[in-house]
């Protein structure tokens, strides 16, 4: 196998105070009704669920709140600190897959698999499919909501580091971070993505050259530096007509055959070390349509193939586009 543990951790973290929108609690469990851990023990892992986290209760005196809107800041502390170490002690024996819950969990989970990182001295990197970059600071936030906050809390910026209770130990770096799928972007976000390097490929660049090239050169610079790789997939990176559970839809986003492709050629790369599948709202789903496509493309980041094939292709060979 391509995948460098065996066996996979499964946590739900049914956080939903992120976002204004109420029904993500009920994510992992419907990813679980979906038979998340049934197909992924099918192709041949070891399989724990861990069950649901709770948050760790934040005193008032340990949070210091930013300047701007940050709505349930101190819950989503809360939440962000209690996944942190789970995050690290499960990355210390399998491959950790993170069942939201609102997009505020990547606060947490992406933070502790940078601990364990650098427990490793490794880099980490991190793929983020999204219609959003989510690099609000609750200065530049319209909404309040924290889902929409979570990569530049992970990076370090100084505005949210009261979630982790104080600065940062381990942030990802900005360069590190890699987007794909964004096609909704706030005025000053926008601003906030230019001044920190994010690598940001919005929906026109798949437009116009595909998945394939801006997904090779992650995975280029990831194998360079042996370095490990979050992939944090959020709903909205979908299309809506194909997923409709999710809060914040936005139209024309990425097709099943091109969701399936990255999971797939980020199966071959075998550089992938932890998941986040997130924003599944199930009170707006159809038929459980959403939970089973979230399931699916797990399946196909695990090796799940279409038909076998002898080699990879040829054109995902290095230093060829
Ligand atoms: N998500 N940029 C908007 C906001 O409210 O800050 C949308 C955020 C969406 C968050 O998709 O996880
Ligand atoms: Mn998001
Ligand atoms: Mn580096
Ligand atoms: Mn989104």
């Amino acid at each position: 196998s391509n995948t460098p543990h065996s066996s996979i951790a499964l946590l739900g973290v049914p956080v939903q105070d992120g976002t204004h929108e109420k029904g993500c609690l009920m994510g992992p469990d419907a990813l679980r009704t979906a038979g998340i851990v049934e197909t992924l023990r099918g192709l041949g892992f070891s399989c724990t669920d861990h069950g649901d986290l709770s948050p760790v209760t934040t005193g008032s005196d340990s949070i210091s709140e930013p300047k701007g809107k940050a709505i349930n800041f101190a819950k989503i502390a809360g939440w962000t600190q209690s996944l942190s170490d789970k995050a690290l002690d499960m990355a210390r024996s399998s491959f950790p897959l993170f069942m939201g819950g609102d997009h505020s969990l990547s606060m947490g989970s992406v933070a502790g698999m940078a601990r364990y990182a650098a427990e490793q001295k490794r880099d980490l990197f991190v793929l983020w499919l999204d219609a959003h970059p989510d690099f609000n600071l609750p200065k530049t936030s319209d909404s309040g909501n924290m889902h929409g906050m979570s990569v530049a809390a992970f990076c370090g910026l100084s505005e949210l580091s009261g979630v982790y209770g104080g600065p940062l130990e381990h942030p990802v770096n900005t360069s590190h971070v890699h987007m794909m799928g964004i096609r909704s972007v706030d005025r000053q976000e926008r601003d906030l993505l230019k001044q920190h390097h994010v690598c940001v490929n919005d929906m026109r660049i798949l437009d116009e050259v595909g998945v394939i090239k801006p997904l090779q050169q992650l995975l280029d610079a990831v194998k360079q530096q042996d370095a490990m790789l979050h992939v944090s997939l959020d709903v909205d990176f979908l299309d809506p007509s194909i997923a409709p559970a999710v809060g914040t839809t936005v139209p024309g986003g990425a097709t099943f055959r091109e969701a399936h492709l990255i999971m797939e050629l980020l199966h071959e790369s075998g550089c992938v070390t932890s998941l986040d599948l997130v924003e599944l709202n199930p009170f707006l789903d159809h038929r459980g349509k959403t939970a089973e496509l979230l399931t699916d493309l797990t399946a196909s980041l695990f090796g799940r193939k279409i038909f076998d094939r002898p080699t990879r292709r040829p054109h995902f060979r290095h230093g060829t586009d």
